[in-house]
């Protein structure tokens, strides 16, 4: 891949924190084959369980025997829901307030829902076991169109709760109703459509899992798990099942991707937990790549009824829209608490208008229970997708270019901080300058010239548009929670007494490379060099409390925890230096790595020195009490609001409907840049998950409810041979609330990318009068919409 970096600014105050392009510090281990991922996990006397899973999407339980599974010789118990009943975990509570079955009791309402858990000497053996259960189900009509779930007639799949007598979940808005319908009522132009977000699953290489060792002398609990949130994990096992939260030890190993799918607690994992409690001894649990796709937490499934008033000349003014969210059959989506919609009402984009309002109505459908913000904060994601697409048909119904219609519409710099019309503060952003530079870089009047005459020859070229603004960095404590844990973070640095430093971490890195740029925080901030600085995370026993790492908030509230700390550091650095100096610390002056008495730079401290001196025998000041370490929890009082400008070329094959993605420039910002391989390396991947989903990730079902996206033959994910050579290049635009300025970057490319790949598509079907289709653009789809046919399913 050709990596172009060109921006001339990327020097002197631009520049990269920290020692800069760095390479990775954990990559030594990842290349050579050494990183410790749950699996490599081995445990002596460690057994090994597996679940057996419904196959049909809704039917009451008859009966299960588990006679001739407990005969097996290999196996040593065989759980049911029944079992867990009598435990009081037949049921645990998801991240929405909802309850989720950890084994079906009464009925099953997905298809791969968990019915049995069979733990075992081996994993073959705990396998075969699975097909000697013999369950009888009696088949149930499933709830698979979710425009359908609130019909009168619709069978009620929840009927294990109390008082429940539809498929209704929630109803939320946010904006202003009334005021956007008089926006409406007298506007020049108002244009709908239905925009769908299809479910999609994030799909990390490495599945999901859990080693559970249960100490019965102690009681300690020690869980191995593919999390991206080991605290909050952690308090939530203790509030449902009861065990002590001091005696859980939940240790997160390497993580081979995370993307939202190892957020929340799995029915799989409290398994382990029962099954070493059950047996005395550990117990892994991994489950397979179909396990993963049908049943652990999927992503979008968002039908969008969207309206625009604009004027006649592509000024926008209003955006309302009804979302209807299928949430499948528990509602075990990862939102905060205030927000069961996530960030959906991001969904002004980056646009100045006068009203907006949205309002989401989430219903159970016999589906996989989720969904999670996959590379997305909270359903930014589905926000980007439906402004941008709306936009663009905006502009082709206005008979406007694409490029001017976001020109004429963006917020200016001058307005930030912006409040947007549903209650967004959005930090900074100088959304034209971003803008430019992509249409520069990509040539944009040119590829529009290639693009006229490759039309006349009837090749069919596309040009597509998004430019988006993400809200990442959950969050300010008094708006966001999860089950009543406050979003904040906590970092603690210590400096040992040879000047070497440990800093630790409550978020969770699965690749996006924490041990390099935390490091580089606090190499920043005091002068350490960054191969000097230990990144400790991931383990429960050993890290400050904190929320976990997704919707791309460790940047910006771990950052901001870390950078705070490190400060703290240094100021006591200050008082130890003076001691040492014999001067007040009023008299010293600070550069990187040292204190030095203003005016006398020869008489000075380093850091390392320093630290000597606080473990060492000086005489310190009143109130330091003799170590250089700190710690912080830090809360933040906004979320950071990066952005981009991305444009995707397409050429469409007109005999066979296949896209083509030839060109994609991407221009982000983040604001401050701590590590720009790293920030690229990012940007790329959510650029190649971009791309997937706009043109062949998909989770479909058939009118039983069977799960069409089972397995990598029907799910399919981008390699390099669907993807281009990625142009990408920034600007920065600091957050000003941020300690070091930074906002988020691992998912803006996800988000923003999904909408220009659609708009290309689109654009290259103009001629056939096309002016909408919905992802994922297969072959067979954009085929139909040459030939004027609806979409295939
Ligand atoms: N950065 C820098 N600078 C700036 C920003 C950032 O350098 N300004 C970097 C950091 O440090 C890191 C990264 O970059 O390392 C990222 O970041 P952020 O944005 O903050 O984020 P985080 O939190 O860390 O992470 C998270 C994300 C998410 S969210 C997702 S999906 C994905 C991403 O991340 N995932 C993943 N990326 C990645 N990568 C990898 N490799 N793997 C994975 O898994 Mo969600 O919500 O969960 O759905």
């Amino acid at each position: 891949m050709t990596v172009t970096e060109t921006n001339p600014a990327a020097t002197d105050e631009n520049r990269p924190i920290g020692f800069g392009r760095l390479q990775r510090k954990e990559d030594p281990r990842f290349v050579r084959g050494k990183g410790r991922y749950l699996d490599d996990i081995a445990l002596p006397g460690m057994l090994h369980g597996a679940i057996l899973r419904s196959p049909v999407a809704h039917a009451t339980i008859v009966s299960i025997d588990t006679t001739e599974a407990l005969a097996h010789p290999k196996v040593l118990a065989v759980i049911t829901g029944k079992d867990l009943e009598g435990l009081n975990l037949a049921w645990a509570p998801t991240l929405s307030y909802d309850v989720q079955a950890v084994l079906a009791t009464d009925k099953v309402r997905f298809q791969g829902q968990e019915v049995a858990f069979v733990v075992a000497e081996d994993r073959y053996a705990a396998r075969d076991a699975l097909e000697l259960i013999d369950v009888d189900y009696d088949v149930l009509e499933p709830v698979v169109d979710v425009r359908k779930a609130l019909d009168a007639d619709a069978p009620i799949i929840r009927d294990d709760k109390e008082g429940q007598t539809n498929n209704h979940i929630f109803d939320w808005e946010a904006g202003d109703s009334a005021a956007t319908d008089a926006v409406f009522d007298s506007a020049e132009v108002v244009i709908s459509e239905e925009v769908i977000y299809p479910r999609v699953h994030p799909a990390p290489m490495e599945t999901c899992g859990a080693i559970a060792d249960y100490d019965p002398i102690d009681g300690k609990l020690t869980l191995y798990e593919t999390t991206q949130a080991p605290h909050a994990h952690r308090t939530v096992f203790a509030l449902v099942a009861g065990l002590p939260e001091h005696k859980i030890r939940v240790i997160s190993p390497d993580i081979g991707g995370g993307f939202g799918n190892k957020v929340g607690i799995y029915p799989g994992y409290i398994l382990a937990v029962v099954g070493s409690i059950v047996t005395g001894k550990p117990v892994k649990w991994v489950e397979d790549r179909s396990e993963n796709l049908m049943s652990t937490s999927f992503a979008r499934d968002y039908i969008m009824k969207a309206d625009v008033a604009a004027t006649r000349d592509g000024r926008i003014l209003a955006v309302r829209t009804h979302v209807i969210a299928d949430h499948g059959a528990f509602n075990a989506s990862a939102n905060p608490t205030k927000y069961p919609a996530g960030f959906f009402h991001i969904f002004t984009g980056s646009y100045d208008l006068e009203a907006a309002y949205c309002k989401v109505t989430g219903v159970y459908t016999n589906k996989a229970p989720g969904g999670v913000a996959y590379a997305c904060s909270f359903r930014v994601t589905e926000a980007v997708y439906l402004i941008e697409r709306m936009v663009d048909i905006v502009a082709a119904k206005l008979e406007l270019d694409p490029a001017q219609i976001r020109l004429k519409n963006f917020i200016r710099p001058e307005q930030f901080p912006y409040a947007n019309k549903t209650g967004w503060e959005y930090d900074s952003g100088e959304y034209e300058k971003t803008f430019r530079l992509a249409l520069s870089r990509a040539g944009y009047e040119e590829l529009r010239r290639e693009q006229a005459e490759k039309r006349a020859n009837g090749e069919l070229m596309g040009i597509g548009i998004s430019f988006f603004t993400e809200t990442v960095g959950a969050g300010p404590r008094r708006h966001m929670d999860i089950l009543g844990l406050g979003m904040a973070d906590g970092a603690e640095v210590r400096i040992h007494p040879t000047g070497k430093a440990v800093v630790r971490l409550s978020v969770q890195t699965q690749g996006q490379g924490h041990e390099t740029t935390f490091a580089q925080i606090v190499a920043e901030e005091i002068g350490i060099p960054p191969e000097d600085i230990e990144v400790v995370h991931g383990d429960t026993d050993n890290t400050p409390f904190g929320l976990g790492t997704y919707g791309s908030r460790s940047t910006p509230v771990s950052g901001g925890a870390v950078a705070l700390a490190t400060r703290k550091v240094r100021e006591k650095a200050k008082h130890i230096a003076a001691a040492m100096l014999e001067v007040r610390p009023e008299d010293l002056e600070w550069e990187k790595g040292r204190w030095f008495v203003a005016g006398d730079p020869t008489q000075g401290k380093t850091m390392a020195e320093i630290a000597m001196g606080a473990h060492g025998t000086v005489e310190l000041p009143e109130g330091i009490d003799g170590n250089l370490d700190a710690e912080v929890t830090y809360n933040p009082p906004n979320l950071t609001f990066p952005y981009g400008a991305y444009i995707c070329v397409v050429d469409v094959d007109p005999g066979t409907g296949y896209v083509k993605v030839r060109r994609f420039i991407a221009v982000d910002d983040c604001g401050t840049r701590i590590n720009p391989m790293i920030i690229e390396g990012q940007v790329h991947g959510g650029l190649t998950d971009g791309v997937g989903m706009a043109l062949m990730e998909f989770i479909g079902f058939d009118e039983s409810g069977n799960c069409l996206g089972g397995s990598f033959m029907d799910y399919l994910i981008p390699t390099a041979m669907e993807v281009p050579d990625w142009e990408t290049d920034f600007t920065v635009t600091p957050s000003p609330h941020h300690p070091i300025g930074a906002k988020g970057i691992g998912e803006s490319a996800t988000v923003g990318s999904p909408p220009a790949v659609v708009n290309a598509v689109v654009d290259a079907l103009a001629p056939f009068g096309v002016t909408h289709l919905d992802m994922p653009c297969t072959p067979d789809r954009v085929w139909a919409a040459m030939q004027g046919r609806a979409t295939p399913p």
